[in-house]
């Protein structure tokens, strides 16, 4: 079966990774906005993450061909009123250091106990396939806010998001475990099935 073309309007990096360790490169051909040449400004002004992943995917769709993914993703603090949410990656400016982000979130949150520290990453991930079909599904990952950063790994606001039952943060968890239980992993999973499925029928 030939390789599918799946195209991840993304600029970040990060999420890129995360997305090829989750899918197979023997089934799929895994290209960014950019790999596929598409250079356009996309303005994410939706009020929620479906909103704006469906305004990433079909800015991109709507100047290539092949099948088009996008996330729009963040973390919800519950003690911060759902903040930073859709401004995830704008809390404190685009440019801030996520040490700095993750320092001031702590410190947002210092005296409040661990059982109000709840917080969850959330994942909308749109599809957009050939056929012009589209489809929204969400992916959250439940956890709190530590008291100090910790670990190596991951990205964004991983140090300060742990998760039970080990209590440690998504940052020091391997990308296996952390894409195993994960926001974007779930959303991915879905995904992939509606993209299996629409290739079982094309
Ligand atoms: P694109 O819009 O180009 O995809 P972006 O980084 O601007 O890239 P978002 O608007 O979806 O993407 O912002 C998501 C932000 O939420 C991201 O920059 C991180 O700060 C945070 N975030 C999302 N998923 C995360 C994860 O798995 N681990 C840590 N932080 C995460």
């Amino acid at each position: 079966m030939a390789k599918q073309k799946l195209i991840f309007a993304t600029g970040n990096p990060n999420k890129l990774r995360e997305f090829k360790e989750m899918l197979d490169e023997r089934e799929f051909e895994i290209m960014t906005m950019t790999d596929a040449g598409v250079d356009v400004d996309i303005v994410e002004d939706g009020e929620t993450f479906e909103e704006n992943a469906r305004i990433k995917a079909r800015t991109v769709a709507a100047c290539v061909d092949g099948i088009v993914v996008a996330d729009d993703s963040g973390l919800v603090v519950d003690a911060l009123g759902g903040e930073p949410g859709v401004y995830s990656s704008r809390y404190m400016g685009e440019d801030t250091p996520y040490v700095e982000k993750n320092a001031k979130i702590i410190e947002r949150l210092s005296g409040v106990p661990k059982e109000r520290r709840t917080a969850r990453f959330v994942c909308a991930m749109d599809v957009i396939l050939p056929d012009g079909e589209e489809q929204t599904v969400t992916g959250v990952m439940e956890g709190y806010i530590g008291d100090a950063p910790m670990g190596e790994n991951g990205f964004g606001y991983d140090p300060i998001f742990y998760v039970e039952p080990q209590n440690v943060s998504t940052a020091y968890l391997s990308p296996d475990e952390k894409n195993a239980i994960s926001h974007r992993g779930k959303a991915l999973r879905a995904i992939k099935a509606i993209v299996e499925n629409y290739h079982a029928f094309h």
